[in-house]
């Protein structure tokens, strides 16, 4: 199956990402497309990931958000990757996550052509979840090899956990109403990278948002890259994703690097938060 041999390419990979990063936390003097500094790991992990995912005759098209622009090598799949997701988190030794996306068209393009997704997380453990085929899965990876953990997984039907991202006051007058009405009901979580903070959301319900800023009106994390594959395995395990107004998968980003407010959870916090 082309799609598990890319799902397992991902998981050959994460024992050399986990045994390089203690080597490679320092900056690379760089900055990313949309402007984030990069770390010699980021940089270094990204061309792990296009030159052993575009081996696969399967893929065609590699893009990542560490590069500018997309490679290709012919017809085929086109495989969106943030190759280290929260890598801030590297130099106070916080989690870490690898996430992918699969789509059947070129890219840019609109999250309903993602055909799978998933996302690697190197915690106390290095856990993948993948989204494929209707179903969400959680794996250990052992040794680059995937064990299976939980199938089938849905988010709890009762929410426990909130995280927001940027800070208050530059939240909007709306986002700052529902945050209050969140905090009373709920336990903060935030560990500033994207794949653990909904990792936590799949594991015991309640919402993760990076909303719309008054700096940033369109909020930090990146459509292709973060929103599409995280809105498909959320929605694919029975939540809700929203930009505020639509499904994350209904966004067609213009541009390689767009990004969008993110709002995913539970279906009834998101349709909460969407009626505002
Ligand atoms: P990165 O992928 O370049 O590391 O940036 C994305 C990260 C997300 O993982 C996380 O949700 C967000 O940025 C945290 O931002 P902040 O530092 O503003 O809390
Ligand atoms: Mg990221």
């Amino acid at each position: 199956n082309m799609i598990e041999d890319i799902f397992n390419i991902i998981a050959k990979s994460a024992p050399s990402i986990r045994h390089e990063l203690s080597t490679r936390r320092g900056s690379s003097n760089t900055q990313n497309p949309t402007g984030d500094s990069q770390l010699a790991a980021d940089i270094w992990a990204d061309n792990l990931f296009a030159e052993k995912i575009l081996e696969l005759d399967s893929v065609g098209l590699y893009a990542s958000e560490e590069r500018e622009n997309v490679l290709t090598s012919g017809d085929g799949f086109s495989v969106a990757i943030d190759p280290l997701d929260g890598s801030s988190n590297l130099l106070s030794n916080n989690m870490i996550g690898t996430i992918v996306g699969v789509y059947d068209s070129i890219l840019p393009t609109s999250g309903r052509n993602l055909i799978a997704a998933a996302y690697v997380l190197y915690g106390p453990i290095t856990t993948m979840v993948t989204a494929y085929s209707g179903s969400v899965n959680e794996y250990v990876v052992d040794q680059g090899n995937l064990r299976p953990l939980r199938k089938g997984i849905t988010l709890p039907k009762k929410p426990q956990l909130y995280g927001f991202g940027g800070t208050e006051n530059d939240w909007t007058p709306k986002f700052k109403k529902y945050a209050e009405s969140i905090r009373n009901e709920f336990k903060p979580r935030y560990g500033g990278s994207l794949i653990s903070d909904v990792n936590q959301i799949l594991t015991y319900g309640g919402i993760f948002a990076y909303p719309a800023l008054i700096s940033s009106p369109t909020g930090k994390l990146r459509t292709l890259f973060e929103a599409h594959p995280v809105a498909y395995i959320i929605e694919t395990a029975g939540g809700l994703s929203s930009n505020g107004d639509v499904s994350l998968l209904d966004l067609s980003p213009e541009n390689l690097h767009d990004r969008t407010p993110l709002y995913v959870g539970n279906k009834t916090l998101i349709e909460e938060l969407s009626n505002l």
